[in-house]
C-alpha cells in the first residue's frame, strides 16, 4: 500500500493504493491522514481513470494552420514558446499576458514555480476558478474580519449551510460522519437554505426551501429577525465589533412577512431557524455556489455573515473561526507577505479601494489578485491597445469551465498567442497554439494549499506512485526550463548552491540568504534556485518539492505562535529546516499549525482587533430588495441551475468516464408537474434552450426540485477521446448555454445557478 491522496475536491482526502504496472488497482483510506483519518468517498475509486486516461498526452503538441496539432520535441517546445512569449512581451508589455490557472483540485506545487515564470515574462495580470466563486467572498470576508475564516461543524451545535450541498461536494474534512452525527443528535440542529430537496436538505431538521435566487430576502429576513426580537448579541459585539448601529438601522425597518413571502418560505420558519440561531451555544454556517454563482452573490456573502456575528458566533470551538494557511491562495497576500508587509492591523491591500487594482480594460477589480472569469472574454475581443495578446494556462480548462464557450474560444483563437500546460488534451489545449505535456499528479511530488483546518492545520506533500509518462515532464522541470530560456539563469548561478546543498540543511539555509543577497537572479527566481540546487539532492522523485523549502522557511517566520505549538518553533532557520523535513518524511502529511480558538481574535486584522460590521457598499442592493423580485422573462419561464454536484461529477479533472457502468448520467431534474406540463418522463429527451444556446438532454423526474427550476450536473459534455480513437460525449458542456454577462456588478461572479431557460419537446423534424 503506497500513500497519497484523492485528486477530485479541495479535501484531498489521504489514500492508501495498490499499483500495479502503470494502473491504480485498489484504493482504501488512510487512517494516518491528519485530517482525513481513514475517511473518503466512493469518488476516490476513480483515480486510475485519472491517471490513465486515453487522451493524456506524451509529447508537446504545436498547432498547425489547419487547427490540427504536430507533436514537437521537448526542446523545439521550451524554445519557441519561450521565443513566442517573450516577442508578446516586447511589443506590449508583460502586461498584455494573462496568466490562468496554477492547480485545480489536486496539484497546486507546479504554482510555486508558475510565479517564477510570471515573473521572468513580467506577466502583472492572473485569473482562475476562484475569480468565479470566492472572489465577493474574500473580500467581504477581508474587509469585515482580515483573515480567512473556516468552519466547524465537528463541534458545532447548530450547523447551516447556505447554499451548498456537503453531503455530495464536501468542503469540510469528514463531510458525510459530521453530518450524520449532527443529524442523530437530538441536541443539534442542521438548517439547509436550498431550493433542492438534495441529500444534505433530506437530512435537515430545518430546510428552508427558497425560490430559487431569492436567498438576499431570506438572509435579510433572517437578520431582520434577529434585529426586530431583540436576538442581537449585544454585550458581545460591544465588545469585539464596530459599526453595529447602522447595521439594525438598516434591518429594523425591513418587513419580514413580506420578504418571506417574496423567497417562498413560511414566515414562522424563517423566525424559528433565526431563534435557534440566536440561542445556540455555537453556529457554524457556510455559503457555497448555490449564492455565489447567483444574483446578489457579493451581497449574500455579507448577508450571510452577518447572521453568525449579530448572534455571536466566531472564535469559538464550533463557530467559524480564522485558520492558519501554510501559504495563501491569494497571489496578492502572498505578494504582501513577499514584501514583507509591515500592514499588519487594516484591510488587506487589495481590499482598499484607493489601491485597487483594475483589469486593465473592463477596470473590473482585482481581489485575491485574479481578475474575474467572467471579463476575460471582453480583456480579449477588443482593439483597446491594453487588450490581452496572450494567454498562459495551466492545470486549467478554462474553454470548457468559464461562461460562454463559444466566446472564450473565439477569444483564445484572437490571440497572438497561447500556451497550454495539461495532461490530457483538453477542450482549452484544443484552441492553444502549444500544449506541453505534465506529468500526473501521481507521477511527481504533488501538494495543494486547501489547508484550511483548525485548530490543528496539516499539509500533505505526497510522493509519486509511478516514474513520469514517457514525454511527459512535472510542471517544476518545464517552469525551470522557460525560466532558463528567457533569462540568462543557469549552471553558474546554481554551483555554489549546489555544492553546499550536499552538506545539509543548515549551510545550505545560510548559503541561500547569502546568495540572494548577490545574485539578482536567485532573488528573483527562488523556486527554480531551489529546485536546481536543494531539489537535486531530494530523494529523486521528490525533486519538485524543492520549492517548499522556501514555504517552510517563509511560513515559521510569518505565522511563529501557530507554528511553534505545533513543533516548529525557535531560530527560524533551524523552525523551517524542520518543518521542510518533517514534510518530506510523514508520507501521510504533517501537522504545521496549532492554535487556539481564541486566537481568532488576534486574526481579526482590524483596528484594536475588533469586527467590521458595517459595509456601507451594500446599502444600495440591500435597499432595492425591497422593490421585490426580478421579472421573469416569458420567453424562458425556467431557471436552470448549471452545474449540480453530483456523484458522477469531477470538474474536468476525470476524463474518461467508464467507471460509470449502468443508468444515465448527466440528466436535466425537473419536478413532475414541470414534466407534466412540458409532456416528457424521465428517460426522454427533451430540448433545452437558454439566450446563449439549445441542446438536447436527457430528462430525470425527481421530488428535489421545485416548480420553475431545473439542474444539470457540472464537468461533464466532455469529448473524450478513448484508446480505439472513437470519441464518446456524456452529458452537457454547460458553459455552451451561459453568457458572460449574466454576473454580479462588484467582481463579475457569475449567475450560473439561475440561468433563465426554456424546455420543449423535441419536434420530430428535430430529433431526425
Ligand atoms: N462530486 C463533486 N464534488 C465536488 C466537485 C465536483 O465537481 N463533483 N467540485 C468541487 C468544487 S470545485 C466546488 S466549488 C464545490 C461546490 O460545492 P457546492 O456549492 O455544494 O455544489 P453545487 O451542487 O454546485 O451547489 C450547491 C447547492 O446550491 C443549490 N442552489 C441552486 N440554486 C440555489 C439558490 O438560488 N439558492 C440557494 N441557497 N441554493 C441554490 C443547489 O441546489 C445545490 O444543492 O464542490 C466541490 N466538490
Ligand atoms: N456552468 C458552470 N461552470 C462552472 C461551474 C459550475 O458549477 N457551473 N463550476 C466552476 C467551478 S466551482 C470550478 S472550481 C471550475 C473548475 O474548472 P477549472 O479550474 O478549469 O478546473 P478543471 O475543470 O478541474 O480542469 C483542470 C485541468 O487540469 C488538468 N490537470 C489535471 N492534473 C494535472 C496536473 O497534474 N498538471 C497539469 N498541468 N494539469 C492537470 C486537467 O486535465 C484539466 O484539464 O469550473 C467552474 N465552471
Ligand atoms: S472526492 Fe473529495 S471527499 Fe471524496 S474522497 Fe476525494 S477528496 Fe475525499
Ligand atoms: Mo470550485
Amino acid at each position: 500500500w503506497k500513500k497519497t491522496a484523492c485528486i477530485i475536491c479541495a479535501l484531498n482526502c489521504g489514500l492508501e493504493v495498490q499499483t500495479e504496472g502503470r494502473r491504480i488497482i485498489r484504493i482504501r483510506a488512510d487512517k494516518a491522514h491528519p485530517v482525513s483519518q481513514g475517511y473518503l468517498c466512493e469518488k476516490a475509486q476513480r483515480m486510475d481513470n485519472y491517471q490513465n486516461g486515453a487522451d493524456r498526452l506524451s509529447s508537446p503538441m504545436r498547432r498547425k494552420a489547419d487547427g490540427t496539432y504536430e507533436p514537437i520535441d521537448w526542446d523545439t517546445a521550451i524554445r519557441e514558446v519561450s521565443t513566442k512569449l517573450q516577442a508578446v512581451a516586447k511589443a506590449h508589455g508583460g502586461e498584455s499576458i494573462l496568466y490562468y490557472g496554477g492547480g485545480s483540485q489536486g496539484n497546486h506545487l507546479g504554482a510555486t514555480y508558475a510565479d517564477n515564470t510570471i515573473k521572468a515574462l513580467g506577466i502583472k495580470y492572473r485569473s482562475n476558478a476562484l475569480a468565479q466563486e470566492k472572489t465577493g467572498e474574500a473580500w467581504v470576508q477581508g474587509r469585515m474580519i482580515g483573515s480567512g475564516v473556516h468552519c466547524d461543524f465537528e463541534h458545532a451545535e447548530v450547523a447551516v449551510f447556505l447554499g451548498k450541498n456537503p453531503w455530495q461536494s464536501h468542503g469540510f474534512a469528514r463531510s458525510r460522519v459530521i453530518l450524520k452525527e449532527i443529524q442523530k443528535d437530538p441536541n443539534r440542529t442542521l438548517i439547509v437554505i436550498d431550493p433542492c430537496k438534495t441529500a444534505t436538505a433530506e437530512m435537515a431538521d430545518y430546510h428552508l426551501a427558497v425560490k430559487p435566487g431569492t436567498d438576499a430576502w431570506c438572509l435579510s429576513a433572517m437578520i431582520a429577525v434577529i434585529v426586530q426580537e431583540g436576538l442581537v448579541a449585544s454585550d458581545w459585539l460591544a465588545e469585539h465589533a464596530t459599526g453595529l448601529a447602522p447595521v439594525l438601522d438598516t434591518f429594523k425597518a425591513i418587513d419580514v412577512a413580506r420578504y418571506a413571502n417574496l423567497c417562498g418560505v413560511d414566515e414562522a420558519l424563517i423566525r424559528q431557524v433565526s431563534r435557534r440561531i440566536a440561542s445556540a451555544k455555537s453556529v457554524s454556517m457556510l455559503e457555497d455556489l448555490g449564492v455565489q454563482m447567483n444574483i446578489h452573490s457579493t451581497l449574500n456573502s455579507y448577508l450571510n455573515r452577518l447572521v453568525w456575528l449579530l448572534t455571536g458566533h466566531y472564535g469559538r470551538q464550533g463557530t467559524n473561526n480564522a485558520f492558519v494557511p501554510l501559504m495563501s491562495l491569494s497571489s496578492t497576500a502572498r505578494d504582501n507577505a513577499n514584501r514583507k508587509s509591515n500592514d499588519k492591523v487594516g484591510a488587506p491591500k487589495d481590499a482598499r479601494p484607493a489601491q485597487w487594482k483594475k483589469s486593465p480594460v473592463t477596470g473590473f477589480k482585482v481581489v485575491m489578485g485574479l481578475i474575474p472569469c467572467n471579463v476575460i472574454p471582453e480583456e480579449i475581443l477588443t482593439n483597446h491597445p491594453k487588450r490581452f495578446r496572450a494567454m498562459f494556462i495551466e492545470s486549467a480548462n478554462p474553454v470548457h469551465s468559464l461562461a460562454d464557450s463559444q466566446k472564450m474560444r473565439e477569444a483564445m483563437r484572437a490571440l497572438d498567442f497561447s500556451v497550454v500546460i495539461d495532461v490530457a488534451m483538453s477542450e482549452t489545449a484544443h484552441q492553444a497554439d502549444y500544449v506541453l505535456p505534465a506529468s500526473s499528479s501521481f507521477e511527481k511530488a504533488e501538494a495543494t494549499f486547501f489547508n484550511l483546518e483548525l485548530p490543528n492545520n496539516a499539509f500533505h506533500l505526497r510522493q509519486p506512485l509511478f516514474s513520469a509518462k514517457e514525454g511527459t515532464l512535472p510542471e517544476a522541470e518545464i517552469h525551470a526550463r522557460l525560466v532558463e530560456s528567457i533569462t540568462d539563469m543557469g549552471g553558474p548561478d546554481y554551483g555554489v548552491l549546489k555544492a553546499v546543498a550536499k552538506l545539509g540543511l543548515l549551510p545550505f539555509a545560510l548559503a541561500f540568504a547569502w546568495q540572494s543577497g548577490r545574485n539578482k537572479r536567485i532573488a528573483k527566481f527562488p523556486s527554480i534556485a531551489l529546485y536546481r540546487t536543494l531539489g537535486v539532492d531530494l530523494p529523486k522523485t521528490m525533486s519538485a518539492a524543492a520549492s517548499l523549502w522556501g514555504v517552510a522557511q517563509m511560513y515559521v517566520r510569518q505565522q511563529r505562535k501557530a507554528a511553534n505549538a505545533a513543533g516548529f518553533g525557535g531560530n527560524p532557520v533551524f523552525a523551517g529546516n524542520r518543518l521542510f523535513k518533517a514534510i518530506l518524511g510523514q508520507p501521510s502529511g504533517v501537522v504545521f499549525a496549532k492554535t487556539d480558538y481564541a486566537d481568532s481574535w488576534t486574526m481579526v486584522k482590524r483596528a484594536e482587533h475588533k469586527i467590521e460590521l458595517w459595509m456601507p457598499e451594500f446599502l444600495p442592493e440591500i435597499q432595492s430588495l425591497d422593490a421585490g423580485l426580478p421579472p421573469i422573462d416569458p420567453a424562458y419561464p425556467f431557471f436552470l441551475s448549471a452545474g449540480e454536484r453530483r456523484t458522477e461529477t469531477s470538474n474536468t479533472s476525470i476524463r474518461d468516464m467508464s467507471w460509470h457502468k449502468k443508468g444515465s448520467v448527466g440528466t436535466l431534474r425537473l419536478c413532475a408537474e414541470d414534466a407534466a406540463t412540458v409532456g416528457c418522463a424521465s428517460g426522454e429527451w427533451i430540448k433545452l434552450s437558454t439566450r446563449r444556446g439549445s441542446v438536447t438532454v436527457e430528462v430525470e423526474i425527481s421530488d428535489a426540485m421545485q416548480q420553475g427550476h431545473v439542474s444539470l450536473p457540472n464537468g461533464l459534455g466532455l469529448d473524450y477521446v478513448q484508446s480505439d480513437g472513437t470519441t464518446v460525449r456524456k452529458g452537457v458542456s454547460l458553459n455552451e448555454l451561459t453568457s458572460t454577462q449574466d454576473r454580479d456588478h462588484f467582481f463579475g461572479t457569475p449567475w450560473h445557478k439561475r440561468v433563465p431557460a426554456r424546455i420543449e419537446k423535441i419536434q420530430e423534424k428535430e430529433a431526425a
